[in-house]
Order: structure tokens, then C-alpha cells, then sequence
């Protein structure tokens, strides 16, 4: 997979993909990101990004022309995208299941937006997505970009090592996942659960799946809306907690 982003703030997007998994697997060369200067794209003496909205009001708009010529370099270097991703509070809401769509494609283009917005015609013309991470308000779509590229990037086949963890991942994507404990067994007066210590690997798997779901029922039973979709042992455990909490 092959991923370009486009930023006025390159250093900060590529400082983060840098660290971690993800950066691993750029050096790795498991996939490719690019972080591109919007400033590199444009012709003006004072490299100009964006300017005042028509028709009044706050802030400043991306201008179209460095977008235009941004999106038009880079398909031309590496040939047509799969997909032109503008991280925009319009967009989609990002999920598992988007996330994983997008995991699938060979070349992605990803812009990050700031200010008030993005021209318009830019959206029309070269966007085939947009896609924000939630109803709450950001200063700017770089967060949002690296949030994106991380969800997206660590489904790719090879970047994140153990394989199982990320096939429970996206099983449990419906599910929360159930307490952790480690060493010391008894820390300030709180013991961990016995059954944990216990070896017993078919009673572990069994408190754990009940954890799962006691928290997923308690916490996000939104989630649960899909409940059609658990295994049978699972439905029978939700119909369990769900007759005690009643
Ligand atoms: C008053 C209109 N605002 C739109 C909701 C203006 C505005 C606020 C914040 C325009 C851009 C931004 C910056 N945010 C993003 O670019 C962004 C974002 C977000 O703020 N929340 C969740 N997802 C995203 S994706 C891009």
C-alpha cells in the first residue's frame, strides 16, 4: 500500500507516523507513506494556501489551485489512486468496518484540511471521500489524517506482527474487550481474579468472554445492536447478564 498525505503541517504528521508500528512498517517496507508540504504546490512568491471565504464570514479556505496541482503530482509520480480522502467534520463518521474498506487499496490520498474549510470544487473534482473521527470540533485535520492512516494502515497484511491480535480485533470490533491483569498477583489489598491464576485455560476463556460482553452491556450496549451477528455462546452468556441486570 502505497499512502500519500497532504499537510501545511508535514512535520507534525511525519513525526508521528515515524514512531511505533506504524513507522516499523515503513521501514520495513511493508507500505509506503509520503507526507507532502501543501506549500510545495504552490506558485506564488509567498507560497499562499489559502485565502478569504467568498460571500464573507470567519477564517480562511484552502485555495483550490494547490490541491489541484498537489493531487495531480502525486498520480502522476505513482499513477491513479484508489481513493482522494479529505479529513473533513462533513465527512463519515471513520469505523472498523470503513477502515478496513480502505485496507484493501493499493494507493490512497489523504488530505488534511485546516481553517474554516476546503474549496468546494476541490471536493467535486478530485475528493472520492469524506471522512471525519467523531462529533467533536479539532483545530485542524492533521490529527484526524494520522488517525485515519493508523486505523487504516495497521489492517494491512504484515504491519502489526501478531497476526491473531488483529483478526480478534476486527471480530471484537462489536465487542469491548475484558480486563487485563499482570503481575504482582495482590497489589495494595486487590487481588487478581483467581481464576486468572488458575491455569485453566477453558474457565479463563469463559470469564473472559462474560467480561466481554458484562462490559459491552453495561458500557456500549449500542454495540450490541448487531448481536444477531455473535456466536451462539456469546448469545446465550448476553441473554444471561441481561436477565440479572434486568
Ligand atoms: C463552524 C464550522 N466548523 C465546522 C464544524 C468549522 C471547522 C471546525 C474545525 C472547520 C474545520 C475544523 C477542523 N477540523 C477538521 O478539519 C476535522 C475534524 C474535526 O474537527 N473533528 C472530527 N473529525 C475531523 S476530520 C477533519
Amino acid at each position: 500500500m502505497q499512502v500519500d498525505v497532504v499537510t501545511i503541517f508535514p512535520d507534525m504528521v511525519r513525526h508521528a507516523l515515524d514512531e511505533g508500528i506504524i513507522g516499523r512498517a515503513v521501514d520495513r517496507e511493508v507500505v509506503d507513506i509520503t507526507v507532502r508540504d501543501l506549500r510545495e504546490y504552490t506558485t506564488d512568491r509567498h507560497r499562499t494556501v489559502d485565502d478569504v471565504p467568498f460571500g464573507g464570514g470567519p477564517g480562511m479556505v484552502l485555495k483550490p489551485e494547490p490541491l489541484f496541482r498537489a493531487v495531480a503530482a502525486i498520480q502522476a509520480e505513482r499513477g491513479a489512486a484508489d481513493a482522494v480522502v479529505l479529513m473533513s467534520p462533513q465527512g463519515r463518521a471513520l469505523s472498523h468496518a470503513e477502515a478496513a474498506r480502505f485496507s484493501g487499496m493499493q494507493r490512497l490520498i489523504v488530505i488534511s484540511g485546516r481553517y474554516e474549510g476546503v474549496d468546494e470544487r476541490v471536493v467535486e473534482a478530485l475528493v472520492t471521500d469524506e471522512i471525519s473521527i467523531g462529533d467533536y470540533v479539532l483545530t485542524g485535520g492533521e490529527l484526524p489524517a494520522l488517525v485515519f492512516v493508523d486505523a487504516v494502515v495497521r489492517l494491512v497484511p504484515g504491519v502489526v506482527g501478531d497476526r491473531q491480535s488483529v483478526a480478534e480485533d476486527s471480530f471484537a470490533a462489536g465487542v469491548l474487550d475484558h480486563p487485563h491483569y499482570t503481575r504482582p498477583a495482590e497489589f495494595e489489598g486487590r487481588a487478581v481474579p483467581a481464576v486468572l491464576l488458575s491455569g485453566h485455560h477453558a474457565e479463563i476463556e469463559k470469564w473472559r468472554r462474560r467480561e466481554r460482553l458484562r462490559r459491552t452491556l453495561e458500557r456500549r450496549p449500542d454495540l450490541l445492536e448487531r448481536a444477531g451477528e455473535l456466536e451462539p455462546a456469546d448469545r446465550a452468556v448476553l441473554d444471561e447478564l441481561r436477565k440479572q441486570q434486568g
